[in-house]
């Protein structure tokens, strides 16, 4: 995004803030949503990811109030204000998208930050249920602004995990830790290399436009909703085929012991342990790729991801489906789904001068299967949560 465009989308949640709460806000904030190089569903298996963070953020216009009440209001709701006093939360007290800035509140005061109240307004452009992370940019811009207007010293990837718990305890998503540790952790220009038993990372630069190379994202506009039970199912059957093999997190499989693993579980459970055994080497190979200045070979890495999604894990669909194989056909250099699965988006690696003629096929190939149209857009590895104003 240009400092122009960022100054405007600043400005953008600024003006939501007087039309609703009046007045201005004591600073404005921003968290981003991501694309994830490679590493699906293997976040809550311990195991490693490398996200990115995308220029579409969700800012936040922020300003502490001293009665104990909490005022949300969002651009892109219905125009209503959302209004809580923090001493009533309680996990899935509040609905609908402001339950996850007010499950930030709640998980501040569990962890025993003195957090008063606050009047605040979003503006956003992450696109929803598209696999981009636009829960986590809202909670994470959330878990910013209140640091810093109340002076709680936290760090990222502190930040993060306020976030993650606000997900998984307040609204109920058993999420792991990959969408908010890229919203809070991403540094511009750079793949953020995440292990997520350990939760230390390394910052991979990944300067692909010096190389002639682009991250298409093709947004099938095919709404994906992780709180609808699929996610949870897939997280107990990896938990419990841990649990069989005697091991902590299935991140403690290794692509040596796969074989010998696999004889050991019923047959359903199989392909979970296959894919998570076989993306975490996939990551592990990606970033050997980036540090080797050979991003050009991530093509396949992220095709056979896709086949593991698809054929082992099951959380592709048509759309997605279509996307890959027409983005690969028209010579990407390799494509996957993003995220949880059940439609959102799709990442292709694509030679910068051939980006027009694969997003023509992609959108060809949707209109000719009857498909809606998708959202396409490049990807520029962009900065992590932080203060505009
Ligand atoms: C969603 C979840 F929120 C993440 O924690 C992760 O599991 C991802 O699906 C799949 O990799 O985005």
């Amino acid at each position: 995004m240009t400092t122009d465009a960022a100054a405007d989308a600043a400005a953008e949640a600024e003006a939501a803030f007087a039309s609703a709460h009046g007045g201005s806000p004591e600073g404005v904030w921003a968290a981003p949503g991501r694309i994830n190089l490679i590493g699906e569903h293997t976040d809550y298996n311990e195991g490693y990811v490398l996200p990115a963070a995308l220029p579409h953020a969700t800012r936040v216009a922020a300003r502490r109030r001293a009665d104990g009440r909490v005022r949300l209001f969002s651009a892109q709701g219905d125009g209503s204000v959302a209004e809580f006093a923090l001493a009533d939360l309680a996990p899935g007290s509040v609905p609908g998208w402001a339950a996850y800035p007010a499950g930030v509140f709640w998980a501040l005061a569990e962890a025993g930050h003195r957090v008063g109240g606050a009047d605040l307004a979003f503006s956003s452009d992450v696109p929803t249920g598209a696999g981009l992370s636009s829960s986590a940019a809202l909670e994470c811009a959330t878990v910013i602004s209140l640091d810093e207007l109340y002076g709680l010293g936290l760090d990222a990837p502190g930040r993060a995990l306020l976030a993650q718990r606000a997900e998984n305890a307040y609204v109920g998503v058993p999420c792991g830790a990959l969408d908010q540790m890229a919203s809070s952790c991403c540094v511009a220009g750079h793949a953020y290399f995440l292990d997520t038993r350990t939760l230390t990372g390394r910052q991979v630069p990944l300067d692909l436009t010096a190389v002639g190379l682009s991250l298409l994202v093709v947004d099938t506009r095919v709404k994906h909703d992780l709180g609808d039970g699929a996610y949870a199912g897939l997280r107990a059957g990896c938990e419990r085929a841990a649990e069989l093999l005697g091991v902590r997190a299935l991140r403690d499989v290794d692509a040596a012991g796969l074989a010998a693993a696999e004889e050991r579980l019923p047959a359903e459970l199989r392909p979970l342990l296959r894919h998570v055994v076989t993306e975490d080497q996939r990551v592990l190979d990606a970033v050997a790729l980036l540090d080797a200045g050979d991003p050009r070979a991530l093509g396949p890495v992220l095709t056979a991801g896709h086949a593991s999604l698809r054929d082992d894990y099951r959380v592709s669909c048509p759309e997605t489906d279509l996307a890959v194989a027409t983005a690969n056909a028209a010579g990407a250099l390799g494509a996957r789904m993003m995220g949880g699965g059940f439609g959102g988006s799709v990442l292709a690696l694509v030679d910068t001068d051939r980006l027009a003629e694969v997003e023509r096929e992609v959108r060809g190939a949707f209109a000719a299967a009857g498909y809606g149209e998708p959202q396409t857009f490049q990807a520029v590895p962009s900065q992590g949560a932080h203060r505009v104003r």
